[in-house]
């Protein structure tokens, strides 16, 4: 069969920065000479001392060492909000959108330039320095964005939590990178719902030491307990500072950010970005692939909490001097139709969001579109995980009205930018397919020993040499960064997707092919799940894996091995759930939980996850080999007391 094509339509072929001529042969030239393509591309930025150099990184397992820009001086902060007071101050660099729909405000840059300045102040007053970590725990507020900006401003790094993780998850991250300071919110507010952070923070508190000060901006206005020379209110601490701060000189490999994010084994890894080449990719990025120009206002639906939210809320959008929308609230609330109504409400034109929300909002019914204009869109982007093509051809029939192209694009916390996706004014679209490599990005797709498959064909997606934005390492752990990515398939990234290529070029992500799950876009490690499953007293042992869920992608399915004498009830799945979620938060929630007396196992003692997978995705019909089983019986009781996953 072949698959469905959509051509680029006329008018983007005309207007957009790059065609398909232009695509090909900018591609050439940045894949045959990437220090003249991006030395060139560098310019974008303003720097404060210009770099001599562009290109040094080895792939090499005894020696990976990635530097872009490696001379130049500049200062992230004052490229996404300084350099665009001479000519849009008075332009919207933020508009919010409150929770509830009655809410919402601009922001100029302008006074983004007084915030960040404010926020930057209030860090130094509290000690902060160039190099130091900062825990971010704040919800989508626009402070979230000024917190960051003075981080950078400062030469601060930057750790955010994702407003939804647990205490115990937040204090994990704030001891891995030891962090003296953690900004946080009084209450979040989500769909109605008050998330009580401060409350989270305090708790966080007890199982950490080392820090000193605790910001709290009030959102809510909520009664938070505050303790004495410890804990301070971010408007009190603002109204004694100035409203301008002097840009820290980074040099281009100064770290920007740390991003925990969950691997295939152990605790999850904080993630490092550095300065120069970063912002350098987020921004060309944002340009070219979501077409921006000046005066378009572009949403993007991620949390800043992930990294979506660091590269094309924050950092790619404002580089460009954009105006970008931050929304606090979720697609569902107060009704289905709220991100419709959202886009009517300031005329956005281009909306970047994640399969598990179409995939929710196709199912609420076409009417909460059809009654809303939409009139402004004239681009659509999709990221997190694979697309399906029935939401594909829902989210462009239906919410773009045949008339946005959809750019589907394939990146990762640890590529920093999209590596993978269509242009809009260059690409002839496939529904599923992340299509063509952006400019510098040089894929491949290799088999189990690593060598290189031509053509069409499907194996493991690699990434055979450096660009610009890619992480430089794990921080504190540069052995863990080389085992997890350089070791596999010897020269190469490995990206831990599986992927295929078709007979055009286009690349196919087919999803991880690794112990890391994928549950409505956000990714997670099956052993942080067990771990916190045996961790309860009356869990013996525990297996994750994930299956297909209609909604979220992929479900968390768990085999739990009760210790001897406790009692398979539904009460207790119940309290493993509840159990799952406060160690990990709610986007952990185990959706199956099957009790089993024993998982199957080699005869060394290895969980065989290739099974339980199989039982849990309903195809034990091919469970292969099942000799080298220590007991070969496990299976059957399985298949027998298996999860409905309908
Ligand atoms: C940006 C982000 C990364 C993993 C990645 C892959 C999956 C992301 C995708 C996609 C198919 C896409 N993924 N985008 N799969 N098509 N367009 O999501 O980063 O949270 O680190 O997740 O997400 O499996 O390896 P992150």
């Amino acid at each position: 069969m072949t698959d469905a094509v959509i051509p680029v339509p006329a008018v983007m072929a005309d207007n957009a920065y790059v065609n398909n001529e232009a695509y090909l042969a900018m591609y050439k030239h940045s894949v045959e000479d990437p220090d003249g393509f991006w030395g060139e591309v560098g310019k974008r930025l303003d720097w404060i001392k210009p770099y001599t150099k562009v290109k040094n990184t080895s792939y090499d397992p005894h020696n990976v060492s990635i530097k872009w820009f490696e001379d130049g001086v500049l200062n992230v902060s004052a490229n996404c909000v300084d350099r665009h007071l001479a000519t849009k101050s008075d332009q919207v660099a933020i508009i919010w959108e409150g929770d509830n729909p009655a809410e919402s405000k601009s922001i100029t840059y302008r006074e983004l330039y007084e915030n960040v300045c404010k926020f930057a102040n209030v860090l130094k007053a509290h000690g902060v320095k160039k190099g130091d970590r900062v825990t971010i725990y704040l919800p989508m507020i626009p402070e979230a964005a000024y917190a960051m900006l003075a981080c950078a401003r400062v030469g601060a790094i930057h750790s955010i939590v994702f407003a939804g993780f647990s205490p115990d998850s937040l204090a994990g991250r704030v001891e891995d990178c030891d962090s003296k300071i953690i900004l946080t919110a009084d209450e979040g507010l989500r769909g109605g719902r008050k998330v009580p952070l401060k409350t989270n923070v305090d708790a966080a508190l007890e199982k950490v030491s080392g820090v000193t000060s605790v910001i709290v901006v009030k959102r809510t206005g909520g009664d938070v307990p505050m303790t004495d020379g410890r804990d301070y209110f971010y408007d009190a601490e603002a109204a004694k500072v100035s409203a301008d701060c002097p840009v820290e000189p980074m040099n281009a490999e100064d770290p920007l950010f740390i991003l925990y994010t969950s691997g295939s084994t152990g605790k999850p890894k904080g993630v490092l970005h550095t300065t120069g080449g970063y912002l350098v990719y987020a921004s060309m990025t944002h340009q070219y692939v979501f077409d921006y120009h000046d005066g378009d206002v572009y949403w993007c639906t991620a949390d800043v909490g992930w990294v979506t939210g660091h590269s094309y809320i924050v950092y790619g959008p404002l580089a460009n001097g954009a105006t970008t929308l931050m929304f606090e609230g979720v697609p569902n609330y107060p009704s289905p139709a709220r991100c419709w109504e959202v886009i009517d409400k300031h005329n956005v034109n281009i909306f970047y969001t994640a399969p598990t929300a179409i995939r929710a909002l196709m199912g609420a019914g076409d009417e909460h579109v059809t009654k809303t204009s939409r009139k402004s869109l004239k681009l659509l982007g999709s990221v997190g995980e694979p697309i399906n093509p029935e939401a594909w051809m829902w989210y462009y029939n239906v919410v773009g009205e045949k008339r946005c192209p959809i750019v589907d694009t394939w990146w990762q916390t640890e590529t920093g930018g999209i590596l993978i996706t269509p242009l809009p004014g260059a690409t002839i679209l496939k529904p599923g397919s992340a299509t063509r490599p952006f400019f510098g990005v040089e894929p491949a797709i290799v088999d189990a020993e690593g060598g290189i498959l031509e053509g069409a064909t499907e194996g493991n997606l690699v990434i055979t040499t450096s660009w610009p934005g890619q992480m430089r390492t794990i921080y504190g752990d540069h052995e863990r960064f080389v085992q997890t990515y350089f070791t596999t398939y010897k020269g190469y990234y490995f990206t831990g997707d599986g992927c295929r290529r078709d007979a055009d070029g286009y690349y196919w992500i087919t999803g991880r092919v690794d112990d890391v799950i994928n549950v409505s876009g956000h990714r997670m490690g099956t052993a942080e799940v067990e771990s916190a499953l045996v961790a309860h007293p009356k869990v013996s042992e525990a297996a994750v894996v994930g299956y297909p869920h209609d909604l979220k992608g992929q479900g968390i399915y768990c085999y739990v091995t009760l210790m001897d004498g406790e009692e398979p009830t539904d009460d207790l799945k119940k309290e493993l759930r509840n159990w799952v979620r406060s160690e990990i938060g709610p986007i952990a929630s185990p959706d199956l939980i099957q009790f089993a007396p024993g998982l199957p196992k080699t005869r060394s003692g290895k969980i065989m996850r290739r099974i339980l997978r199989k039982i849990a995705e309903d195809e034990f019909g091919s469970l292969g080999d099942t000799s080298t089983l220590a007991d070969p019986g496990v299976v059957n009781d399985l298949i027998d007391n298996r999860q409905n996953r309908k």
